[in-house]
């Protein structure tokens, strides 16, 4: 089974800050989720290139906008790669399969009467390249989004005819709640198309970096959001491979933010309505990671930087951050004493205690070997074999706090077990105690499993203390279906602490 998941196309005007991390965060966990369990799992994520505010900041640094581009995108390379992002593919709009698809798929809209020609007169935010209406602005003619002044725009332009499907989005939206995720966010978009939809101006002439509409010599560029919106297809073979796009497309989920939640869930479906395609299964918007109640944001300069926070606490401690501490969905305040407080009470504490006193009783009572359990115990097992079923469910949701909870909850029993057993008051020839270690040594192991797609580093570390030759990579979910996989005799090894606490 196949299953294709993205996340938006990061714009390379700027460097990343924390709020664009969650995003890939948050698919790169689920994409290891996935694979776990036996998916053929496609991850894209990439870069957003062209438009006007990338024409511009290059026009003030002195050089190409295409210089921008490949100078910024190192970067987001370099910060997927630190955060351990599993991307199976990387796509930058200015690549010529995408320039290729996009056109394509220009013209099959367009040869399907969805585009007309026009004149485009209104309002422009040029940070986030949007059109806003009069009726949309808060105060004077400011970006309801990013607080900017919008500019007026006059220019011949062709439109998307997005009006003529307003009842089909509707009904299809109204059919299928799971489309939209979370609920809150269904309700807005439902209204938000209830109140009309107007035709969309898909092309601009007043400046030239973009993919040039197809149709027309003189017709200008592509509207950058409806062409970079096409990445989801180009990315997945549309116009250059047909097989991989037949087997991947549509899209099972697609993560974004909450920001661009309109542009994903009214603006893009109609297209591949008009185009004859699929809709995605599912997108899901998350929310804002703010600074004392305020959206992270170049605009408002409270930007948190992700590799001063990834050198001075790694990046598995910053992943289990962004995903513990907010429900998935809503907004979240980042404060780095938050973040101490999480690595101190449950990863240096919590987690990082349990590993080093399993690892060190094996070192003690049995030279760092598995040993023979001797008969069974008491059902403490059941806790561990019954997770896979519920995690799954909040998997399925993208819940992944509770996720989190629920594993913590087998650490802190283990803790627990560990406190109750007091296997150091055992004589070391007592079979009980080769049980007891036993049992404990498989408690790491489902922790280890559980925890890798979230934190891919720390199970990986976990895996090999525990001398598993087998890489955790190729572990099937499914073995945690059984209780008594991790073979007795194999060594183990007492590594430095996982997490060392923050004074
Ligand atoms: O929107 N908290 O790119 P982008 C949480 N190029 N998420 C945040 C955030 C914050 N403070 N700030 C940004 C674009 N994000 C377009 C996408 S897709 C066809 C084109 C998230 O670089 C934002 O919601 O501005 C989005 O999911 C991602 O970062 C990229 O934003």
């Amino acid at each position: 089974m196949k299953f294709y998941i993205t996340t938006p196309i990061y714009y390379v005007n700027d460097l990343p800050h924390l709020g664009h991390v969650y995003t890939n965060v948050a698919a790169d966990t689920l994409a290891r989720y996935k694979r776990l369990s036996g998916f053929d799992v496609f991850f894209l994520t990439g870069t957003d290139e062209h438009g006007q505010k990338m024409e511009r900041q290059a026009a003030k640094e002195g050089i190409r906008p295409q210089e921008l581009a490949d100078r910024v995108v190192v970067k987001f390379k370099e910060l997927w790669k630190r955060l351990d992002i599993s991307n199976d593919d990387f796509i930058r709009t200015t690549e010529s399969r995408h320039i290729q698809g996009a056109t394509k798929l220009f013209e099959k809209i367009y040869r399907g009467g969805g585009i007309n020609k026009g004149r485009y007169q209104g309002w422009y935010c040029t940070p986030c390249e949007s059109y806003w209406s009069e009726r949309e602005f808060d105060k004077d003619q400011e970006c309801p989004s990013c607080r900017r002044p919008c500019e007026w725009v006059e220019e011949e332009s062709y439109f998307f005819r997005m009006s003529t499907y307003q009842e089909k989005i509707l009904r299809y939206i109204e059919e299928d709640p799971a489309f939209i995720q979370p609920g809150s966010r269904r309700t807005e978009i439902l209204n938000l198309i209830k109140e009309g939809l107007r035709d969309l101006s898909i092309s601009r002439s007043s400046f030239s970096w973009g993919i040039p509409v197809p149709i027309d010599p003189k017709g200008g560029v592509i509207y950058v959001w409806f062409e970079a919106l096409i990445n989801y297809l180009t990315g997945c073979g549309f116009g250059a491979d047909d097989e991989r796009f037949e087997r991947y497309w549509p899209a099972d989920i697609q993560i974004i933010g909450k920001d661009i939640l309109r542009f994903h869930a009214i603006i893009w479906p109609t297209m591949l309505m008009a185009a004859g395609l699929s809709p995605p299964k599912k997108i899901f918007a998350h929310g804002w990671w703010m600074v004392k109640g305020r959206k992270m944001s170049k605009s408002l300069g409270n930007m948190v930087n992700p590799h001063q926070l990834i050198d001075e606490f790694g990046q598995d401690a910053l992943r289990y951050f962004l995903l513990r501490e907010v429900p998935f969905g809503l907004d979240g305040d980042f404060s780095k004493e938050a973040l101490i407080n999480r690595i101190n009470a449950d990863l240096a504490n919590d987690l990082g205690n349990l590993v080093s006193r399993i690892l060190g009783m094996l070192q003690l009572y049995t030279d760092s070997k598995i040993p023979h359990p001797r008969g069974s115990e008491d059902g403490f097992q059941d806790i561990f074999l019954k997770i896979p079923m519920e995690v799954n469910g909040f998997m399925e949701e993208l819940v992944f706090n509770q996720v989190l909870i629920r594993i913590w909850d087998l650490v802190h029993s283990t803790n627990e077990y560990i406190d109750q057993k007091a296997p150091w008051r055992l004589e070391r020839d007592d079979p009980y105690l080769s049980t007891i270690l036993y049992t404990l040594s498989e408690t790491l192991r489902y922790i280890a499993l559980l925890i890798f797609p979230f934190m891919p580093n720390t199970a990986r570390k976990m895996w090999d203390q525990l001398g598993i030759e087998e890489s955790i990579e190729n572990q099937g979910l499914t073995s945690l279906t059984r209780w008594g996989v991790i073979k007795p005799g194999t060594r183990t090894v007492r590594g430095e602490p996982l997490f060392p606490r923050i004074g």
